[in-house]
């Protein structure tokens, strides 16, 4: 293996704009960057988005902008290794920040990717997919699989503020990514299937043989009940981290093809040193303060904060209080492309 290879500088002029007139380049200057030895280089770097930071400048949008005039009202949490404007938090995922104001709603529309919603305050507000009302309590995950018509309303009378969580990036690079609108949708008169077909783990409707599951059977995840869940395992499971993924109750899969979910606590005093992960991590803080520190940079967080870890990022957790958080990750994806890893530290 060559210590060293060829730079571009290295060879003669007039070859180099033959090969600019031809349409090609060498490949060995730039080998390293595609394929650094050992561990990718990620360019994405630790975010931390302050909701106190970050909450006036959403009610302020709400004053400036209509949502007839947004379509969808959202402030884009930027990853800091790609600057102010960049339309991702990690490669494969972006996150935003949602304003809804009572009487507002937010028009149907379906597209390739998939989206999914992690309430952070209000009451009142709910999304329609394919029909099914979905209410959206602080800390409820609500999905939004691609392919299937969403809107947004808000019954309620105090501003409602949600995080968007989409495997847009993706879709964009693969140039997949388009939309289609239509009008509100009509809604079913009756519960979420959170509260009808799926109210206990473990149980799913009988059904005949050959009858049709929906691909997406359950799309909220009420917080309620993760926070219950998570407590429960607090108490009984000893020194092992109190950690939670969000699956498709039919079938035990991730709830989504390319975004995983998995809700965390922490207990008081606790500190977290989780293996190094190949895929990158978005952080939101539904309960409690603490501080993380990621790659050597500390970040001190509290209630409705978000922040960020690269792939392969050293992480240490510490909750200086008991503390919930949610993890978005892409695991999934990495899981079918067969290149998921974790490392021991
Ligand atoms: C979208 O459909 C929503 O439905 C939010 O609330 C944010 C960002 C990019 C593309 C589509 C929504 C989005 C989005």
């Amino acid at each position: 293996m060559a210590e060293t290879l060829g730079t571009l500088e290295e060879l003669p002029l007039d070859y180099r704009e033959a090969m600019t007139a031809a349409g090609v380049a060498p490949l060995w200057p730039m080998m390293r960057n595609v394929l650094p030895h050992g561990a990718p280089k990620p360019v994405t770097k630790p975010g931390f988005w302050s909701y106190e930071a970050v909450r006036p400048l959403l009610v302020r949008a709400g004053e400036l902008t209509p949502v007839e005039k947004a379509e969808r009202r959202v402030l884009v949490l930027s990853d800091p290794g790609r600057g102010a404007g960049a339309m991702l938090a990690t490669p494969s995922i972006y996150i935003g920040l949602q304003l809804l104001l009572p009487g507002e709603t937010a028009p149907a529309h379906r597209h390739t990717p998939s989206a999914a919603r992690i309430i952070v305050e209000g009451k009142g507000g709910f999304t329609v997919v394919d029909g099914e009302k979905l209410p959206m309590e602080v800390g409820d995950l609500v999905l939004t699989p691609g392919g299937e018509w969403h809107d947004h309303g808000h019954e309620g009378t105090e501003p409602v503020v949600w995080l968007d969580a989409l495997d847009l990036p993706l879709f964009v690079y693969l140039e997949g990514s388009y939309a289609e609108e239509a009008p509100l949708q009509a809604q079913r008169n009756r519960p979420d299937a959170s509260q009808v077909e799926y109210l206990a783990s473990g149980l799913a409707p009988a059904r005949g043989r050959g009858a049709q599951v929906r691909r997406y059977p359950m799309m909220r995840y009420p917080w309620v009940r993760t926070e219950a869940a998570l407590r429960e395992m607090a108490k009984w499971g000893g020194e092992d981290p109190v950690e939670a993924d969000f699956v498709n109750p039919e079938t035990g899969e991730d709830v989504l093809p390319i975004m995983g979910f998995t809700a965390m606590m922490l207990r008081e005093g606790e500190t977290l040193r989780p293996p190094l992960v190949s895929s990158a991590s978005v952080f939101h803080v539904v309960k409690g303060h603490g501080t993380s520190r990621i790659n050597g940079e500390t970040i001190a967080w509290g209630p409705k904060d978000t922040f960020s870890a690269p792939c392969f990022a050293e992480i240490d957790h510490h909750a200086g209080e008991e503390a919930f958080l949610m993890r978005v990750h892409d695991r999934p994806l990495q899981e079918k492309l067969r290149f998921y890893e974790e490392r021991a530290r």
